[in-house]
């Protein structure tokens, strides 16, 4: 167990060097909208995604430096979804990763070109990369773009806003968090197992774990959102307008957290005992408190 929490605690240190290092910026004029960029960018986030594609490098043996500007990709449109998140047109929201949010500092009009500047950041350092090969660069550009659109973020997000303050049915919500949330990890295991040169049916296994592991973690996002506090937290509580907690209650909604992260599990077991890092990101998510 401690020779994998260090492998969680370089795998942030790694992610953040690499970070710093892929957005140097040159131009003085530009100096405010780097800031902002970094500002959510390098502040405490747990660096999740990031860290999932480097457990699934893992299984086929690929270093974390073959998989930095895909797991800095990822972690780039994550961020910028975020600063998009908090506008004050979307969930309006005033504390993100322990800090006041990125509009509250920067103002609404350079934390939306932060957000969209991480996000073409993001796709330069993939199509950039010497160590990728151009049929590997284009099918994970072509994964982040369509994680990112109206098949990812910005339908799940969609569909969220139009239901704002609406009752809705649970197929709604299944689509909003699969959209929102799962996608992002779905995307980031998959691009890991591209790389690898994964087989069909272990790309499949490990898109069933983040699928689910994606509910489990949101719907704990839910249950922190409905129960915890901002200053624990680090975040603005009771944002979130589609809601497991909402729908089903607590109690169910652990229940369900707790039914996702087995179905997660139980979906990688063909890695037999290479599957051992994922199972223990899957009960360390389960027990997170922010
Ligand atoms: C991609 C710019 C852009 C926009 C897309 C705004 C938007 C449209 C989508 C919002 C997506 C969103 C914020 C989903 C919430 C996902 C979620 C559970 C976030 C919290 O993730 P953690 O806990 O956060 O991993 P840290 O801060 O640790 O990284």
């Amino acid at each position: 167990m401690e020779a994998i929490l260090k492998y969680f605690q370089e795998s942030q240190i790694y992610i953040n060097d690499k970070l710093r290092a892929f957005l140097i910026n040159d131009v003085s004029l530009l100096d405010m909208l780097y800031e902002s960029m970094g500002y959510t960018l390098y502040s405490s986030g747990k660096r999740i995604r990031p860290i999932f594609c480097f457990i699934v490098g893992d299984l086929f043996n690929i270093s974390r430096d073959k998989l930095a500007t895909s797991a800095c990709a990822v972690e780039m449109i994550h961020t910028a979804s975020l600063i998009m998140d908090d506008l004050p047109h979307m969930d309006d929201a005033q504390l993100r990763r322990g800090k006041q949010a990125n509009h509250l500092v920067y103002g609404q009009n350079v934390s939306s070109l932060a957000s969209i500047g991480l996000l073409a950041r993001a796709f330069e350092v993939v199509l950039n990369d010497p160590g990728l090969s151009d049929v590997k660069k284009n099918k994970i550009a072509s994964r982040l773009a369509s994680v990112l659109g109206t098949n990812g973020l910005v339908g799940g997000q969609f569909v969220d806003l139009k239901y704002l303050n609406t009752s809705m049915e649970y197929s709604t919500l299944h689509y909003i968090h699969s959209h929102k949330t799962a996608a992002l990890f779905v995307a980031s295991g998959e691009i890991a197992a591209i790389i690898g040169n994964a087989t069909e049916k272990e790309i499949q296994a490990i898109k069933n774990y983040a699928q689910n592991l994606g509910f489990a973690f949101q719907i704990l996002d839910d249950i922190l959102d409905a129960t915890g506090k901002e200053a624990e937290i680090g975040k603005s509580v009771n944002n979130d307008s589609g809601n497991f907690v909402t729908l089903f209650g607590i109690e169910k909604s652990k229940k369900l957290v707790q039914e996702y992260t087995e179905s997660a599990i139980k979906a990688i077991k063909i890695f037999n005992e290479k599957s051992e890092k994922l199972i223990i990101l899957g009960q360390m998510l389960l027990k997170r408190k922010v």
